[in-house]
This record gives structure tokens, C-alpha cells and sequence, in this order.
């Protein structure tokens, strides 16, 4: 179901372009001539290469360029990027850490939401729709000892599959929050499931979608970031089995060990419960 006022792509796209530039990820880069030229070297060949291997004609050539052009008018590179690339680089920068399994980032994230201690509940509406979940874990070394002072970043959709700050109309930390865990390293997050997630439709990368005859759509999921102090950092997200997108994530980025496993809940609340527990490998 897509609400009335859902927004637009560029709305969206401008915010999380405008994010990006903001946001820490610029600074201190290390970015050596050397691999700029191997890499951006080599991209470029292998552009070339499939413009030989399919015979690119100039109405495909000036095609690619106006798309290109509109993926920067309407702010989608971080979108464009984080869906067709960022599962990638995760994969390859991960390999060696230990400990809990992670994947993308996503262009929807928002620092500093707000902080609460466990067991906490996210900021919702009044009567919001959906189904609630409570969602428990905790924290351990990789030898088994509990983690203190470990905090749970979680941002995810609506039951609608909308993002709070990138659709209008949403309270602003709507399914965001930064969850302190208590001392034992356990921790309690109150929230709603949320809907499948699809990319916008009116944007360049829904252009390029429905020009290819690919789908939109993510699985259902949410967004989390876990780290204690003198632990590495993992971003993930943690997703619902079942859900028809779990095997075609057009952002790739799905993976077994993330998979939930709610059940019925068993203190008499409404809803479901699921339990994820995390290992922190040290810095
Ligand atoms: C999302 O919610 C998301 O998680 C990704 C990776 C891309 C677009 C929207
Ligand atoms: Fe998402």
C-alpha cells in the first residue's frame, strides 16, 4: 500500500545527498593516487569493454548520459550507490572481522537520534499501524564475557515502508533511536515491524528499474549499528523470513545469518518477539 503524500524521489535523493556531504565519511579519507588510478583505470575499461561487447549504439550512449545527468539532479547517487554497490565493498571489508555478521548501510540513516536506556520503546504514533515487536539480545566478547556500556542504533520503516526525515509528515525520530544496553550487556528495544522497503519509482533509479524491467523492491528490514567502547562497529540489518524479497533484494544484500526468528509473544503483549544476540570483535 502506497500512502497519499508519499514524496518525491528528489526530495528524498536531495536529503540524502545532503547528509552524505555532511556526515563524517569525507574526512581524513585515504585515497592514494596510485590506487585512484588502478581503480578508476580499470572501472573505466570495463565500461568500455561492455560498450564493445554489446555493440552500444549513440542512442544508447546519450541514453546513459541523460540518466546519468538525472541521477545528480535528483540526488539518487547515494541511493544508486548504496543499492548497486555498497554490498560489495561491505563484503570485502568484513571478511576478517569476527563476530556479529554485518551488511550495508543504506542512504537512510540519521545520527543522533534519540537516546534511551533499556528496555526502551521507539518514538511512534498514536495508535501506528503494524505489528509489535519486541526485540531483545545481547552483547558478548568473543570469549564469552558480556560487554558493558554496548548500544543499539536502530532506524527502519513504517508499516507502510516509509523512512522517517525521508518521506514528509513523519514525526521526525519516528523509528530511530540510539539503545543503551544495561550492564549485563542485555538490552530490550519496543518497536513495530516494518513493511518491504521500495526504492522510489520517480526518480533516475526507478527509471533505470522500470527501463530494464527489474523490480524495486528491498525485504522487509531494520537498520542496525552496534559498539562498545574499545569494540569494532558493525552496521547490519536483520530481516523477517519469509518475505517473498529475501531471495531478490535489489540492494543484494541479504544474508542467513541475518535472519530474525519472531514468534508469538510469550509475556502476554501483542505481537511478536525476536531475539539477536551479538559478538563484538575488540579494535
Ligand atoms: C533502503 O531502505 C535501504 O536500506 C537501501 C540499502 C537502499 C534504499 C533504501
Ligand atoms: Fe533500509
Amino acid at each position: 500500500a502506497r500512502r497519499e503524500d508519499e514524496g518525491t524521489a528528489v526530495e528524498a535523493g536531495t536529503l540524502a545527498t545532503q547528509r552524505f556531504s555532511e556526515s563524517g565519511k569525507l574526512h581524513g579519507m585515504d585515497v592514494s593516487q596510485e590506487r585512484v588510478s588502478a581503480i578508476a583505470g580499470e572501472a573505466i575499461q570495463a565500461i568500455n569493454d561492455v560498450a564493445v561487447k554489446h555493440s552500444v549504439t549513440y542512442d544508447e550512449y546519450n541514453a546513459l548520459k541523460a540518466w546519468l545527468i538525472k541521477v545528480g539532479t535528483d540526488g539518487e547517487w547515494p541511493l544508486f550507490l548504496d543499492v548497486w554497490l555498497e554490498h560489495t565493498i561491505e563484503e570485502i571489508n568484513s571478511v576478517e572481522r569476527p563476530g556479529a555478521i554485518g551488511t550495508i548501510e543504506g542512504p537512510y540513516y540519521v545520527p543522533n537520534a534519540p537516546e534511551m536506556a533499556t528496555p526502551a520503546t521507539l518514538e511512534m504514533r498514536e495508535d501506528e499501524e503494524g505489528t509489535p515487536l519486541k526485540f531483545t539480545g545481547s552483547f558478548k566478547d568473543t570469549s564469552g564475557q558480556p560487554i558493558k556500556d554496548a548500544v543499539v542504533e536502530i532506524w527502519h520503516a513504517d508499516a507502510m515502508g516509509f523512512y522517517s526525515q525521508y518521506a514528509p509528515e513523519l514525526p521526525k525520530w519516528l523509528f530511530r533511536g540510539v539503545v543503551l544496553a544495561d550492564e549485563d550487556g542485555n538490552f530490550e528495544i519496543n518497536t513495530m515491524r516494518p513493511a518491504p522497503y521500495q526504492i522510489p519509482t520517480d526518480g533516475a533509479c526507478g527509471q533505470l528499474i522500470a527501463a530494464a524491467g527489474w523490480h524495486a523492491w528491498r525485504p522487509a528490514h531494520i537498520h542496525i549499528k552496534v559498539y562498545a567502547p574499545g569494540f569494532q562497529l558493525v552496521t547490519q540489518q536483520l530481516y523477517f523470513p519469509g518475505d517473498p524479497h529475501n531471495e531478490d533484494d535489489i540492494a543484494s544484500a541479504v544474508k542467513p545469518e541475518l535472519m530474525l526468528e519472531p514468534k508469538p509473544r510469550t509475556d502476554g503483549g501483542e505481537g511478536e518477539e525476536a531475539v539477536y544476540n551479538y559478538v563484538l570483535a575488540r579494535e
